[in-house]
């Protein structure tokens, strides 16, 4: 049974929390069969890399079939048919324009004292992108990692996905060439995340290295967190439904459901100001359920995690939404404008009765990684930022040298640091012996 809560109840606020901390993800540990993996594809290179993929994939590859060839690809690519690939392009451009937006601009100025400052953003040189394999490859992520990383101005750009079995996903593949992925190898798990961060003979290493995988992936990239960088290791996805009295309850199950066949762990919430809503909408995915193709995932999800409740205003409703730092909040009121004004810790933000989460996840543009687990109250989602870096960038004029030096040589002194001090002495004392234009 889903939760129903009411936030006039006296022990509401009891099972509020009960709700928001309860943990949704058994963290397995597999930290120390990950070091192993990671310390022999140091060690052995392709080699291991090929044992691995053997072992966990069932595909025996040499170090030349690593990568997917051009003529692979190609032939792969073929079978996909016009109308998914026009649908796949379309999401393409929209997730470019919108990222492209997202470029933020270089900055200089020069101060009073002459001291010219400011910050030039440059791209990582190189990017590793992970794709799950199986039932978890999602096109769309392939689309949502790669294309940021493109318009950032990253190189060079690879991709790791296991074919188990050998099998592909003919769209994961096109959406890495839309996206104009230069690599893309045939390897997953903890070993694939080994050889992006240290290389091996075939691979060259990369410096950053971002999507999903599996607890073996998320543990691999902690691991090598440091040596590259790392995007956020992304828990179990969550959707919040605020709405009032005015919706269509069918459509509302529908994106609570959309939510919950991700993953028996995932969480849909329903806050609504009208308790007739909340029954026709828990209703609804009742009804809905059984009819899914992934009904036993879904009704896990909702059964376990489904939370339904009602407040007594919109303000309230806010309110414990700042609390639950949702990765998708959906605004589903007459004034969402208003509304999202008030809501301030959430990944992203669907506003109104015709934006449902399931468009953001594919074609609306903004991207779908999101922070999971309440992190959306310190974090946001995957953008073109993940794929920058930032130098900051000064220059002195003999004047402000003189103007702020000084100080410089005083702070030095107190810290102890002679050769600071007189590395600005220095200039300062041959500044002195002429005048300071
Ligand atoms: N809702 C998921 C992303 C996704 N949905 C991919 C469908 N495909 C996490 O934001
Ligand atoms: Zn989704």
């Amino acid at each position: 049974m889903p939760v129903f809560l009411n936030s006039s109840d006296s022990d509401f606020e009891a099972g509020f929390l009960r709700m928001l901390l309860a943990k949704r993800e058994d963290s397995s540990d597999v930290n120390d069969a990950v070091s192993a993996i990671i310390a022999d594809v140091r060690a052995r290179g392709d080699q291991a890399v090929c044992e691995l993929t053997a072992r966990f994939d069932r595909l025996d590859l040499t170090p030349e079939g690593l990568r997917f060839s051009a003529d692979e690809v190609a032939a792969e690519v073929a079978k996909v048919g016009d109308e998914d690939r026009a649908a796949l392009a379309l999401a393409a451009e929209r997730i470019r324009a919108y990222h492209t937006r997202q470029m933020p601009e270089d900055a200089s100025w020069t101060d009073p004292e002459g001291a010219m400052l400011g910050w030039r953003w440059s791209a990582v040189s190189a990017a590793g992108l992970y794709v799950p394999g199986g039932q978890a490859a999602y096109p769309s992520s392939v689309l949502m990692n790669a294309i940021p990383a493109r318009v950032a101005g990253v190189d060079r750009l690879v991709i790791c996905v296991p074919t188990p079995g050998g099998v592909v996903n003919p769209l994961v593949l096109l959406a890495a060439q839309l996206s104009g992925v230069d690599e893309i190898y045939r390897i997953g798990g903890a070993q694939a995340v080994a050889a992006m961060a240290y290389g091996t003979q075939t691979i060259a290493p990369v410096d950053k290295i971002t999507g999903p995988g599996n607890a073996y992936v998320a543990a691999a990239k902690r691991q090598v967190f440091g040596r590259v960088g790392i995007d956020m290791i992304a828990g179990p996805s969550e959707v919040l439904v605020i709405a009032d009295g005015q919706q269509n309850p069918e459509w509302l199950a529908w994106d609570l459901l959309a939510q919950a066949e991700h993953d028996a762990d995932a969480q849909s919430i329903l806050i609504t100001t009208d308790p007739a809503m909340a029954r026709a909408v828990a209703a609804e995915v009742e009804r809905i359920i059984p009819t899914l193709d992934r009904a036993a995932i879904a009704g896990a999800s909702w059964r376990d995690y489904g939370t339904v409740i009602v407040v007594r205003d919109l303000a309230e409703a806010a309110a414990l939404s700042n609390r639950i730092a949702p990765e998708h909040l959906e605004l589903c009121v007459a004034d969402p404008d208003a509304l999202a004004a008030q809501c301030v810790h959430a990944g992203a933000i669907f506003l109104g009765a015709h934006t449902p989460e399931a468009v953001g996840d594919y074609v609306s543009g903004p991207n779908h990684v999101l922070p999971t687990a309440r992190s959306a109250r310190f974090s946001s989602g995957l953008s073109v930022l993940d794929f920058l870096k930032r130098t900051t960038m000064a220059r002195l004029t003999p004047g402000a040298l003189a103007a702020i030096g000084p100080a410089a040589v005083r702070l030095a002194a107190s810290e102890g640091l002679q050769a600071h001090g007189s590395s600005v002495q220095a200039r300062l004392g041959i500044l002195n012996e002429r005048p300071v234009e």
